[in-house]
């Protein structure tokens, strides 16, 4: 159904004729007609074929034609060329909160205020107040709205939006008439950073949930509020959407706005395929017009004989034809996770020692760890000599004998030092049960240097695993500059394993590659990199990304039992 589409089209419209300080009354015809749409129970491409597109209130001669064409070519020649005598700035500063077309147009005409930038620059220099209807309080506003818009153009990491979902749903299960309620979008996909957080519900008292939400303790802005739907600033400038809807239509609406986008559209496709028009709201048989609601997401797929397809993977990158065959992977699951391989202890810059460590491990459920700290040349963090590391590999056997239930093993952190060796000698790495080499030093190498000083890594007998493969940290440094598909090719030769670091502003290797190195055989270790105890819980956001790479059980070094792992260790 093209309905939303064609609403969202007349709604822009308005706004550019608004902008174009055009007639107040050809602004407000385009507004009805698209509020008339938006709220349309019928398909509007069938109404349109059917020539009744007038019937629809609000929708004229002139309004009818361009929905038309719409419908016909997917463009509306007087939206392009309004568009195209706008200047751009004047669009994006639609884009901030409190300011509609018609203050943009005044600004535009007595100012020539035409971006961000300009809007600015005026509020600071006071030339705001003097204007009609505005005043020291508006040009406050403007700035504040300005410095919102620019902190939420970046999107903010998954872990700082879960506690906020946390929150909201906590929050609102509460209230009297809830029935379902939970967030969609990439935040259910569990992408690693999201753009916004949609939460879907339905309830008996929308007006309640809606008001109970427009005023949690952590809004700081509403940017709308209407009978069914909501739109919040929160704390760290997140944007929250809520949206009610009825519970027959569950289903569907929540398979729609969990995307992604590119999943839909696939989807959409097949149904058609299969005789059906897939909505939001519903699905739709083509021959008879006769709709079917699912109240389960589940009951979608399942209609379009398909499995059901896991959130983390909806991506459209062969999930849809995996579905469609019943041969979806089955993917990994936190439970799957029987140890950890990378852990900081108070022998260096950790905070928890190995006994804390320990018993946090047994709490996880887990059957090993692996302590591993630093080596020297990390300088600064007191990475541990290779007298420390003796004595620590003896303190850790003496502790495994005296211990039930849970093994811990000896291992180190070895940097990969400027010219490619490493910092221990190939001795002392043989004596450690696990070696998790990584690179901190000399970053800024040209791509042919960090990829070979990787590989003669990889290429070390000792080297178990490679840990956080990229250097990237999310939102603050960008990735080494490398080949990865080198690098990881020679992890496949040498049966090395890569690491998915679960710290959640690592999270590299990423899903895409984590889902290539599986496809060349390369074992994956998924590991939380803790400096304290407190910090291992992070490895379901490692769990997350595996599960977004397609990995199994099987794809996964930490997934093994002790003896299965302790047998690869010594695979050479
Ligand atoms: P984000 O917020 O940028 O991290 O990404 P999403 O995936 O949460 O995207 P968002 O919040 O814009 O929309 C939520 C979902 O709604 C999206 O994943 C799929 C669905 N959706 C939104 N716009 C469209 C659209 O134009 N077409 C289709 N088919 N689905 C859409
Ligand atoms: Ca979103
Ligand atoms: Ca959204
Ligand atoms: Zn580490």
């Amino acid at each position: 159904m093209k309905n939303r589409e064609v609403s969202q089209h007349l709604y822009q419209l308005s706004e550019l004729l608004e902008l174009q300080a055009e007639n107040k009354y050809k602004v407000v015809a385009y507004q009805k007609a698209a509020r008339s749409i938006e709220s349309l129970k019928e398909d509007v491409e069938h109404v349109c074929r059917e020539g009744l597109l007038q019937d629809i209130p609000g929708v004229g001669k002139a309004i009818a034609e361009k929905i038309e064409e719409y419908l016909r070519t997917g463009r509306i020649k007087a939206f392009d060329d309004i568009l195209s005598r706008t200047p751009k700035g004047l669009t994006e500063l639609l884009q901030l909160s409190g300011m509609g077309p018609k203050t943009i147009a005044m600004l535009h005409e007595k100012l020539n205020i035409t971006s961000i930038d300009d809007l600015e620059k005026a509020a600071k220099e006071h030339r705001i107040r003097r204007l009609p209807r505005m005043g020291p309080t508006s040009e406050k506003n403007i700035l504040k709205a300005i410095e919102r818009h620019r902190m939420r153009s970046t999107r903010i990491p998954l872990y700082v939006a879960e506690p906020i979902v946390d929150e909201v749903l906590s929050r609102l299960k509460e209230l009297d008439g809830l029935g379902n309620i939970t967030a969609g979008g990439s935040y259910r996909r569990r992408k690693e950073t999201v753009g916004d957080i949609d939460i879907l519900a339905t309830s008996a008292n929308p007006a309640d949930l809606i008001s109970a939400f427009a005023r949690m303790p952590m809004v700081e802005e509403v940017l709308g509020k209407g009978p069914t739907k909501a739109t919040v600033i929160v704390r760290d400038n997140v944007q929250v959407d809520l949206r009610i809807v009825e519970p027959r239509s569950y289903g569907t609406v929540l398979q729609y706005f969990t995307g992604s986008k590119d999943h839909n559209v696939k989807l959409r496709n097949v149904a058609l395929d299969k005789g059906y028009s897939l909505s939001e709201y519903s699905l739709k048989r083509l021959d008879d017009g006769q709709e079917l609601f699912y109240p389960r997401e589940e009951e979608v797929y399942a209609a379009l004989d398909m499995d059901h397809i896991p959130p983390e993977i909806r991506e459209d990158t062969g999930e849809i034809e995996a579905a469609l065959d019943h041969r979806l992977p089955k993917l990994l699951d936190l439970k799957d996770i029987r140890g950890d391989l990378h852990i900081h202890s108070t022998w260096a810059d950790g905070r928890s020692s190995v006994d804390e460590l320990t018993r946090t491990a047994k709490r996880l459920g887990y059957e090993y760890i692996a302590i591993c700290d630093h080596s020297p040349s990390i300088g600064l963090t007191g990475g541990l000599s290779p007298e420390r590391l003796e004595q620590k590999i003896d303190v850790i056997a003496a502790i495994n004998d005296g211990r039930e239930g849970i093994t811990v093993l000896s291992g180190t952190e070895v940097d990969i030092r400027a010219d490619g060796t490493l910092d221990y000698s190939d001795d002392l790495l043989a004596r450690c049960d696990v070696v998790v080499a990584s690179l901190h030093m000399a970053q800024q190498q040209k791509e042919r240097i960090i990829t070979g000083r990787l590989i003669s890594a990889i290429e070390n007998r000792n080297v178990d695993i490679i840990a956080h493969p990229t250097g990237r940290i999310i939102g603050k440094r960008e990735p080494y500059e490398m080949d990865m598909a080198a690098v990881l090719e020679a992890a496949a030769r040498n049966g090395t394993a890569m690491e998915i670091n679960a710290h959640p502003n690592r999270l590299d290797l990423n899903d895409r590659w984590a889902r290539t190195a599986k496809g060349i055989g390369i074992k994956l270790s998924i590991d939380s990199d803790a400096h304290q105890a407190a910090h291992m819980t992070a490895m379901r956001y490692g769990v997350d990304v595996a599960r977004r790479g397609w990995l199994e059980k099987g794809d996964v070094l930490n997934a093994m039992g002790l003896q299965e792992l302790l047998r690869w260790l010594s695979r050479l």
